[in-house]
């Protein structure tokens, strides 16, 4: 029988302080109406992008119990849905999670937002170690949401300033050969348009390639990727096709940078966020994507 709610497991880092992981994906997936049970990966008094002398708990040794109970407990999910890892030994974790929460229900949605890195550069805490770790949990999700950063680490090449068409549908396709059906790859730049980002995606299901172009103000804000991978994970268990959920998730990052940008607060701070969660209550009122060729 259907869940009057949905429920999604989120398998991510609590960060005090800055707009990151959990303290994002709560309020979002929260509002669109999608109850959430963190599986917290680690502790820490900030995010790591910006910020110095964080604190830093690896709650690793936790996972395996919390795990453990909800099995007993019986709980299920109709999404698993993780992100920033507190250690690479966490993958294995993960990825028994994973096993022992699948179900046969071809709707369930596992998603890995394989959080590694930004700008060409991994994020403090990681190495290549849990580059290779990271390969090994992508292998076991339905969808997956790389930035482009990440993309080039996953698959082991170079980045590029900017890329082809072709040469984006070679990364999702190699992407997606890793094991999920689905590829959103995010901060994109393409050839002829440097100034623009956009959202590429694939699904082997139906061999089809989508392309979103981003309307994002000149600034870097810490979070957003949390903020697009949880809008997207709502969508589509709202029932959204894949291009409308990116497209959403799409328009909201975007009006959160808008609602963030005229106001002079610091960009570690990340996006107020708070101010358009509303929106996520709407249905969408338009809508560019288009096919990737
Ligand atoms: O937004 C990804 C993320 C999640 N969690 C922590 C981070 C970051 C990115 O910097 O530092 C702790």
């Amino acid at each position: 029988m259907r869940k009057p709610v949905p429920r999604a497991a989120a398998i991510h880092d609590l960060s005090g302080f800055g707009r990151s992981s959990l303290t994002i994906i709560l309020p979002v997936l929260s509002t669109m109406g999608v109850q959430v049970c963190p599986l917290p990966t680690a502790l820490l008094s900030t995010h790591t992008g910006g910020f110095e002398n964080y604190t830093f708990l690896d709650l690793t040794e936790q996972m395996g119990p919390i795990a453990a109970h909800w099995k007993q407990l019986e709980v299920d999910f109709d999404a698993i849905y993780s992100g920033f890892l507190g250690s690479s030994a966490q993958v294995e974790i993960v990825r028994s999670f994973i096993d022992d929460f699948r179900t046969d229900d071809e709707d369930q949605l596992i998603m890995v937002d394989p959080v590694l890195g930004d700008d060409g550069e991994l994020y403090g805490p990681f190495n290549a170690e849990m580059v290779e770790e990271m390969r090994r949990l992508v292998e076991k999700a339905d969808i997956i949401t790389p930035n482009i950063t990440e993309a080039s680490f996953l698959l082991n090449t170079e980045l590029q300033d900017t890329s082809s068409h072709a040469q984006l549908k070679q990364q999702l396709l190699g992407l997606s050969e890793m094991g999920p059906r689905m590829v959103v790859m995010t901060s994109v730049k393409t050839d002829g348009k440097p100034d623009v980002s956009t959202v590429v995606a694939y699904d082997r299901q139906d061999g089809r390639f989508w392309k979103i172009d981003c309307d994002y103000v000149p600034a870097f804000y810490p979070g957003t990727g949390d903020l697009f991978a949880s809008v997207l994970v709502g969508s589509l268990l709202q029932g959204d096709s894949l291009p409308i959920a990116i497209e959403r998730s799409v328009q909201f990052v975007s009006i959160s940078i808008r609602a963030t940008f005229g106001h002079r607060v610091p960009h570690r701070d990340g996006v107020l966020f708070e101010r358009v969660l509303g929106s996520l209550s709407s249905p969408l009122t338009s809508s560019t994507y288009q096919v990737l060729e």
